[in-house]
């Protein structure tokens, strides 16, 4: 069957069971968005108001409903507007399929009109990219691209299609990618390695366990969990890592890193066997390298080889898929009671939560605190509500508080710290999962970033619960001029619309508060109301994050104040 290559686009899309697509037209685009025109009964595709919406959003879609996210951009301009979008899906692992507009083969290299070189400017911020010059390469491009997107470590994945491509005929059938020459998705797991790892954790006085955003990607949260349990051994986590645990499960000792708990950051420094899984040593976890955990073994569960010995050095790598591994140890491990290792945390949480916590859920400050909002969310969200946020403050404020109780419930930008992602991810997670609550946390700063997305909100009428907490602060910019730079508040101090004015102009409802009495009620209000919901919460202008490791320094250097 002969096909205009823009329709093979779309029908490829439908084999691989696309049934969402965020995008933005243009010229080079055009015939894939007049072929996808024949196809809305079973493409939905979200109009975004910006390119950089579009992406976020897929990325939003993807992480919550472990399909790949898709997006369509023209060339040029909406292509470069992706670049953001690519480097925050590469770095935390987010599998992305973009298909890119090009102009006509005879016009590559010649300046044309919107052209740009997509291909060279995306390839370090993909796992893998192609440009595509003819009707009949479009399709085998497209099975290749959902392969390696999704398989092994996930990642973003550019299509770049020349207008000439989209324009010509080509015969059409669709065979799936199951495999790529010199691409090994998946390695195999070395039985050996589990056996040494499990000696070591066996003969562990003080074990202590890492879990990092691997296991959600790996679908092993039920395997880590199992572990978990039977192991008996205290847990800690990344940001991204955060979902594979309930909150509130005894074996929950909180959050690693620069913003994270007090006791699994300084004990860090005394377990005797340290059993990474599935995350990467991202240096806001380690602080200083060269003071970090030195006293243990290092056990790596972890499916890409490349982050083996990466940043710290592993004793026992266990390379390979953690959902085939973990069975292995649950069924070997030695379960026990750690009851003095446990009595280390709980003497560290309870000087973090005399010094931190206490104030931070119940302030004696006159304005109202980001840590004391979330705990009201907490109080009136939904079981399995998903929570995305943005860059700064309020997100370290959400990730330490926030009560997940859910698998693949955590949207943020982990390791690119990408402002402006809160909200467009909110709306690919709300179509990614429609029936879970989506709750959307941003500050004044972020939410000024992608605040065009309000437009797409209300034209899809979706469901989405979204908080600004406004300190009219750039607030973690400004907490590290308060504290390293001498209060030289150098750019920092913010000035936003009226955002009640500007939800009322979408359609979209709103309030805004400004004092701790009417706080629970307008939580309420939000959370229970039917659509689209904007609170803005004025807070406390100067307030800072607590615990913190200061750059450089190391994991057992995190301060209280
Ligand atoms: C695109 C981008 N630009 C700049 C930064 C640097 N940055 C990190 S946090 C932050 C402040 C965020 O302010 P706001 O959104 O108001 O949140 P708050 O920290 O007050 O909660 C900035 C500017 C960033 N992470 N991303």
């Amino acid at each position: 069957m002969k096909l205009q290559g823009s329709e093979i686009v779309v029908k490829s899309l439908l084999s691989e069971n696309v049934d969402t697509i965020f995008g933005y037209p243009g010229g080079a685009i055009m015939p894939v968005y007049d072929s996808l025109y024949g196809y809305l009964d079973q493409i939905n595709h979200v109009l975004t108001r910006h390119e950089q919406g579009a992406i976020h959003a897929a990325q939003g879609y993807a992480r919550v409903s472990d399909k790949v996210g898709v997006c369509f951009a023209t060339s040029g301009p909406g292509a470069t507007n992706l670049i953001t979008g690519l480097a925050d899906a590469m770095i935390d692992s987010t599998p992305l399929v973009c298909i890119t507009g090009q102009v006509a083969k005879h016009l590559l290299g010649t300046d044309a009109f919107q052209e740009t070189d997509i291909i060279g400017i995306s390839t370090p911020v993909t796992k893998w990219n192609i440009q595509v010059t003819k009707a009949e390469d479009i399709a085998p491009a497209i099975a290749k691209a959902f392969y390696i997107a999704k398989s092994g470590r996930p990642g973003p994945v550019v299509i770049d299609i020349t207008k000439d491509a989209q324009f010509s005929e080509a015969d059409f059938s669709y065979e799936k990618c199951t495999k790529v020459r010199s691409y090994k998705a998946l390695p195999k797991v070395d039985t050996t390695k589990v056996d040494e790892a499990i000696q070591l954790i066996n003969e562990a006085k003080q074990p202590y366990i890492l879990v990092g955003q691997g296991v959600t990607l790996g679908n092993a949260e039920k395997e880590f969990m199992d572990f978990v349990e039977q192991s008996g051994i205290p847990v800690a986590w990344t940001l991204l890592g955060v979902q594979n645990i309930p909150t509130n499960h005894p074996q929950n000792m909180g959050m690693l890193g620069m913003h994270g708990n007090y006791a699994p950051n300084l004990l860090t420094n005394e377990c005797d066997v340290l059993i990474a899984i599935g995350m990467r040593f991202d240096d806001r976890v380690t602080g200083n390298v060269e003071k970090y955990a030195k006293q243990a073994k290092v056990i790596h569960l972890e499916l890409d080889p490349a982050e083996i010995d990466k940043i710290i050095k592993a004793d026992v790598a266990v390379v390979g898929d953690c959902k085939e591994s973990l069975p292995m140890f649950t069924k070997q491990i030695k379960k026990k009671e750690y009851t003095e290792w446990y009595a280390r945390f709980k003497e560290l949480q309870k000087e973090e939560y005399e010094e931190v916590i206490q104030h931070d859920m119940n302030p004696s400050t006159e304005g109202m605190l980001m840590s004391e909002v979330i705990r009201v969310i907490n109080e009136n969200k939904k079981e399995g509500a998903i929570l995305t946020v943005d860059v700064g403050q309020h997100q370290m404020a959400a990730s330490r508080y926030f009560q997940f109780d859910s698998n693949k419930s955590n949207v943020q930008s982990g390791g690119l710290g990408t402002m402006g992602f809160g909200l467009p991810s909110a709306i690919g997670a709300k179509l990614g999962a429609p029936k879970r609550q989506v709750i959307s946390i941003s500050g004044d700063g972020g939410f000024q970033m992608n605040i065009q997305e309000l437009g797409t909100i209300a034209q899809e009428e979706l469901d989405i619960k979204i908080l600004v907490l406004n300190n009219q602060f750039l607030g973690m910019v400004r907490q590290w001029q308060e504290l390293f730079f001498e209060r030289r508040y150098s750019f920092t101090d913010m000035k936003s619309p009226d955002l009640v004015k500007l939800a009322d102009s979408y359609g979209i409802q709103a309030k805004s508060i400004n004092q701790r009495g009417d706080l629970q009620e307008a939580i309420k209000e939000f959370l229970n109301s039917k659509g689209s919901y904007l609170l803005e919460v004025v807070v406390e202008k100067e307030d800072n994050v607590f615990p913190m490791m200061p750059t450089g320094a190391a994991v057992d250097e995190v301060r209280l104040s």
